[in-house]
C-alpha cells in the first residue's frame, strides 16, 4: 500500500492544503479499488511517516473522509474503508415487508435481534396503537442485513394481544402476523432526514453523524385498527424511495 502514500507529490502548494491533497489521494485509491471496502488504513503515526506530513494534517484528512462516509473508525481497532452498499430502490406505494422486498431482489436477508420481549407501553406507543391504559406491548428490535450488509435498524411494537409471544417470531414479522391471521392491509409511513447517532451508526457500519433516513410506519388491519408501530433508521446511502405521482383529477366542467 505504501506507494500510494509516497511523500514526493505532497509538497506542491499549487494543489491546495496538504490535508485536502492527502484526502484526495485516499479518495482516489478507494475509487480505483486500490483500497477495497473493509481494508484497514495505516495508523495516523504510520501515515505521517509514509507521507512526510504532520500527524495533525493526517488527522484532518482522515476526519474529513470519515464525515463524508468513505472511511469508518472503529473504537480500539482503527480506521477502515467503508463498505459500499448496492442501492435499493423502494416503491412507496406497496405495503411489503423487508423480507419480501429483499427476496424479490434475490438478496439474502439476515437479522440480528437487538431486543425482543413484552414490556409496559411508552406513551408514544400507546398513542400510535390506540392502546388502553395498562395494555402491554411486544417489542422487536432488529438490525436488518441484505447479503451481509447492514441496511436498517427496525424497532417494531405491537399490542401484546396481537403478538403475545414475540420470542416465536422467526425471520419475518409479517409472516408471523399472517400465520396469526393478522395481516396489515394499509400503512401510513413518515420519512424524515436524520444524522445517525453513535450507536445506530456503529450497528450500520457507518460513521457517526452521517445522513440516514428515519421512517415511522403505522400499519392497520382490515377493519382499521392499528396493528404495528415501527420506528426505523435506514442507511441514507443504501435507499432510494420512489413514489409515482399523477395529476389530480380535475372536477368535470359543466357548461352551465
Ligand atoms: C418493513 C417495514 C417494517 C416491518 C418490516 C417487516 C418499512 C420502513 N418498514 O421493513 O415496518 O415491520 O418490513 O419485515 O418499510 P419482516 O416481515 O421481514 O420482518
Amino acid at each position: 500500500m505504501s506507494p500510494l502514500f509516497a511523500p514526493s507529490d505532497f509538497a506542491d502548494p499549487g494543489h491546495g492544503p496538504l490535508y485536502l491533497q492527502l484526502g484526495r489521494r485516499i479518495g482516489e485509491a478507494i475509487a480505483s479499488g486500490a483500497l477495497a471496502p473493509g481494508d484497514a488504513l495505516p495508523s495516523e503515526r504510520e501515515l505521517a511517516a509514509l507521507t512526510g506530513l504532520s500527524r495533525v494534517t493526517v488527522r484532518k484528512a482522515v476526519a474529513a473522509l470519515v464525515v463524508s462516509g468513505q472511511l469508518v473508525q472503529r473504537r480500539g481497532s482503527g480506521t477502515f474503508v467503508a463498505s459500499s452498499v448496492e442501492k435499493v430502490e423502494q416503491s412507496l406505494s406497496q405495503l411489503t415487508s423487508f423480507s419480501e422486498d429483499m427476496a424479490r431482489r434475490g438478496r439474502k436477508v439476515r437479522s440480528v435481534w437487538l431486543e425482543r420481549g413484552v414490556f409496559a407501553a411508552s406513551p408514544e406507543e400507546m398513542m400510535a396503537l390506540a392502546l388502553a391504559a395498562g395494555e402491554r406491548v411486544a417489542r422487536l428490535d432488529r438490525l436488518r442485513l441484505a447479503d451481509g450488509a447492514p441496511l436498517a435498524i427496525e424497532r417494531a411494537t405491537l399490542a401484546e394481544s396481537d403478538l403475545p409471544d414475540p420470542g416465536k417470531v422467526g425471520a419475518s414479522l409479517y409472516a408471523a402476523l399472517r400465520a396469526r391471521g393478522r395481516r396489515p392491509v394499509r400503512a401510513v409511513q413518515r420519512i424524515s432526514a436524520a444524522n445517525l447517532g453513535a450507536r445506530d451508526a456503529e450497528l450500520l457500519g457507518v460513521a457517526a453523524g452521517v445522513a440516514g433516513l428515519r421512517i415511522e410506519r403505522i400499519s392497520y388491519l382490515d377493519g382499521g385498527r392499528a396493528l404495528e408501530f415501527t420506528r426505523s433508521v435506514y442507511r441514507g446511502d443504501a435507499y432510494d424511495f420512489v413514489a409515482e405521482l399523477r395529476l389530480p383529477q380535475e372536477p368535470e366542467k359543466s357548461d352551465a
